[in-house]
């Protein structure tokens, strides 16, 4: 490992836009990076909570973070949060485009249009919502790199879970497509696509029955938030001409979204 002396690490710093990060892998991911000194946009819905880890944060570790509360779904808010950011802001080194959810777990002919549309317009139309703004930004500067959070419902389509996994196929074609169409101004684009992890995922996708959300997890150890968050970091670590293109993680009891090992 090279270990670069303190300057070369300041002229390092980089500025990263993370989203979701008021929870679980983003909130994680926004520690991860904070550790390391790095500049932090941290976005979500709940201001507070928002507001709260950006103040942790910036005491913690001496860094500038700054908290942009809007909801993904809102197209206008989430171009003006990019297009009105200050000069020092506005030169993005790296977009996590996190967010999402899952919400119901229902065969499709139970399922429901509310829970449908949350979904699509939150992990499809919310991730090209704040993506365009901040790649416009990327190819003028010929440079950036986009880390897209799929999931192992992005490889697999599993009972119940229909349109939440056609969401995270779509992340899959779109990280894909981007990464095309992006080759030629020098922007990474990776897709990192998890299997179980424990955070408020479960809880959000069973409209707040804790007790059903633990169940998902009953008899086997998942990821947590640092892992994926690690494996976030790690991917911004590489030289500029090396790119994870596409990362499948899941904990040792998993297989894919069909095998757990719950007998451990
Ligand atoms: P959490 O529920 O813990 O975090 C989700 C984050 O997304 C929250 O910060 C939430 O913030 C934000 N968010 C949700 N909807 C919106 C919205 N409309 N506008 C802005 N922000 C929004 O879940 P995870 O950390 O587990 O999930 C993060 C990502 O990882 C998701 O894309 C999920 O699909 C994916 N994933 C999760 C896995 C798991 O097992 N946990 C496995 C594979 C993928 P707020 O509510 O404040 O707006
Ligand atoms: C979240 C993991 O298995 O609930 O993307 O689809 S799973």
């Amino acid at each position: 490992m090279i270990i670069l002396p303190p300057s070369n690490q300041a002229e390092m710093k980089k500025t990263i836009i993370i989203t979701g990060a008021t929870s679980g892998f983003g909130k994680a991911m926004a520690e991860k990076f904070a550790q390391n000194s790095h500049r932090l946009i941290i976005t979500g819905r709940r201001v507070e909570r928002l507001n709260e880890i950006s103040d942790t944060l910036t005491k913690s570790y001496d860094i500038d973070v700054l908290p942009l509360s809007f909801d993904l779904r809102d197209r206008a808010a989430s171009e003006k949060s990019i297009n009105s950011l200050k000069a020092n802001w506005n030169q993005i080194d790296v977009l996590v485009n996190n967010a999402g959810l899952a919400s119901g777990l229902e065969h499709f002919q139970d399922g429901s249009f509310e829970d449908w549309d949350k979904m699509i317009d939150t992990n499809v139309k919310g991730l090209l919502n704040i993506s365009k703004p901040v790649i416009d930004h990327m190819v003028k500067r010929n440079a950036g790199h986009i880390i897209n959070i799929g999931s192992t419902a992005g490889r697999e389509v599993y009972e119940r879970g229909s349109i939440y996994c056609a969401t995270k196929h779509a992340v899959d074609a779109i990280s894909k497509g981007m990464r095309i169409d992006l080759l030629k101004h020098n922007i990474k684009v990776t897709q990192i696509s998890p299997g179980a992890a424990e955070t408020e995922f479960s809880v959000v996708r069973f409209h707040g029955d804790k007790k059903r959300a633990k169940e998902a997890y009953r008899g086997y150890k998942p990821m947590t938030a640092e892992d994926i968050a690690e494996l976030v970091y790690y991917s911004t670590t590489l030289p500029s001409h090396l790119c994870i293109n596409d990362l499948v993680v899941t904990s040792l009891s998993q297989a894919n979204s069909f095998y757990i090992n719950r007998d451990n």
